[in-house]
């Protein structure tokens, strides 16, 4: 396992010429291009082999598994919305095609005491989310980002994007969801990562995190 870090720095870069500043939460910057940043490998997808699972409290107590031929037949939604890395880089204006988050809630209702959900990608990564935060309309699990699908490095051959979080709140790779009743922290937010992760707020770290303030703490 090895840290992608290659392309990010660390310096102060000021907003690109043109870019509103009210567009670019405090302390980001726009690099060039689209950096890959993950923990690990990229896996190949084996479309036989694939499933996503749907598992946890679901409303009527059973697990559901879907093969890429019923995910990828689901209705599809365009959302834009910026990538904001808590490294510092955001890549504002992607237009995501893929599948509501809401659709896939709809499609396997939770038990009405969810309250979170975690999202797994490839080889264990996850993170976790508040249901409304995944039930607002703007998360989406990408498929396409500007009319091109996602290459394998971006998360192909699905991608959960929840815009106004960091963006390790959304899971290359997306192999399950899974209801919680009872917050849970995921692979970054148990490595120090803030709970929240609102980037206007800048909750970066879990050491910045204030106990009683947001529905989280
Ligand atoms: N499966 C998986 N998904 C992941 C990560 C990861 O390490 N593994 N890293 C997250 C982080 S920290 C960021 S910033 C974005 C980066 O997405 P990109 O490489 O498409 O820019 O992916 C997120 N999703
Ligand atoms: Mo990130």
């Amino acid at each position: 396992m090895t840290l992608l870090f290659s392309r990010l720095g660390t310096r102060r870069r000021a907003p690109r010429e043109g870019v509103l500043p009210d567009r670019l939460p405090p302390g980001q910057h726009l690099p060039r291009g689209w950096p890959v940043l993950h923990y690990g490998p990229v896996p190949t997808f084996d479309e036989q082999a694939w499933e996503l699972q749907v598992f946890g409290a679901t409303g009527d107590g059973t697990d559901v598994r879907m093969d890429w031929a019923r995910v990828s037949a689901l209705p599809r939604v365009e959302v834009r919305g910026d990538l904001h890395c808590v490294t510092k880089f955001s890549v504002l204006d992607n237009v995501w095609t893929g599948i509501c988050a809401r659709t896939l809630l709809s499609l396997v209702p939770p038990h009405p005491e969810v309250s979170h959900v975690m999202v797994w990608g490839e080889y264990g990564y996850s993170a976790n989310l508040r249901l409304a935060d995944v039930a607002g309309g703007s998360a989406v699990f990408a498929t396409h980002r500007n009319g091109e699908r996602l290459t394998p490095e971006h998360g192909f051959p699905l991608r959960l994007v929840v815009p106004h979080l960091y963006a390790w709140k959304g899971p290359k790779w997306v192999r399950a969801v899974e209801y919680l009743t009872a917050d849970r922290r995921g692979f970054w937010e148990e490595r120090g990562y803030h709970n929240g992760a609102d980037p206007w707020r800048e909750q970066r770290y879990s050491y910045q995190e204030v106990p009683g303030e947001g529905p989280d703490f």
